[in-house]
């Protein structure tokens, strides 16, 4: 169910003619606060986050974010969050219903609450087609990125050989998105959906950072794809400007 705040906030304002606000709305936008809250425990930075927040802002719903490292945890701390999520991992939603973890169980949660939205496919054959992308992203593409990230971060050792092959190994996964964006605006049906919301959320930090010209050009559609998904307002909201690398991130360790 969706509930715009703002409008609660016009009718408690506007239904009576002496501009008093109305005790019973006002009890009303209380209990709606009160059970539809969605609180996220997570890092607002990580993409796996970033992708919840566009989808809630292109849903209208209302989610908050509990800035929240499992690693940063008291022992006991920990504990209570694992009654929340028994893996100990972020994202973790909670719910009045209760909680959820897989954030793209979570994103799912997000967008079916309102179920007029076209974001989630327009027919059974186009949600099927958003869930192989985001099995894909989370299943094959992660696994993929993460060896490039890792180095890119500084957390794993630059060695020339096997970071070269870990992005041609990325490469060759893009070059599967770039060929389905030759005829495709959007990766599904004719508009943004989830399937762009994740993808673009995980793609954000190579384009801004590692995907320089040469790098890109292989992947001329991908490049105008992620254009124009990341200059959506949505996305620019919890993004900002999007930036794309003209020369990549020097990397500690290589001889740039
Ligand atoms: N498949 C899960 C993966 C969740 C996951 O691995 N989260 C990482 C952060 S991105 C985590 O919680 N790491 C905490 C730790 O390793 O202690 C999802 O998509 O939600």
């Amino acid at each position: 169910m969706v509930v715009s705040y703002s409008k609660v906030n016009s009718k408690i304002y506007s239904e009576n003619q002496y501009n008093q606000p109305n005790i019973f709305l006002l009890i009303f936008k209380i209990i709606i606060i009160k059970t539809n809250f969605m609180k996220v425990y997570s890092l607002s930075h990580s993409a796996r986050t970033q992708k919840l927040q566009i989808a809630a802002l292109y849903v209208g719903v209302d989610i908050s974010v509990e800035e929240f490292h499992p690693r940063q945890q008291t022992e006991a701390s920990l504990a209570e969050f694992k009654k929340k999520n028994p893996n100990g991992l972020i994202p973790t939603l909670e719910t009045p219903e209760g909680c959820l973890y897989e954030s793209n169980a979570i994103l799912r949660h997000i967008v079916r609450s309102n179920d007029k939205a076209e974001i989630y496919g327009k027919n059974d054959f186009e949600k099927a087609l958003i869930d192989q992308y985001l099995d894909w992203n989370n299943l094959t593409l992660e696994s993929v990125y993460v060896p490039v990230l890792l180095v890119v971060l500084g957390y794993a050792p630059y060695e020339k050989e096997s970071f070269e092959n870990a992005l041609e190994t990325l490469k060759k996964a893009l070059r599967i998105l770039d060929d389905r964006l030759k005829q495709n605006k959007y990766l599904v049906g004719d508009t943004v959906s989830i399937a762009d919301i994740a993808i673009v959320s995980y793609l954000a930090f190579f384009f801004r950072y590692l995907f320089d010209e040469k790098f890109r050009k292989p992947v001329p559609n991908l490049t105008k794809y992620y254009e124009t998904v990341a200059n959506e307002e949505n996305f620019k909201k919890v993004f900002g400007r999007p930036v794309i690398a003209k020369v990549a991130l020097p990397l500690a360790g290589a001889k740039n």
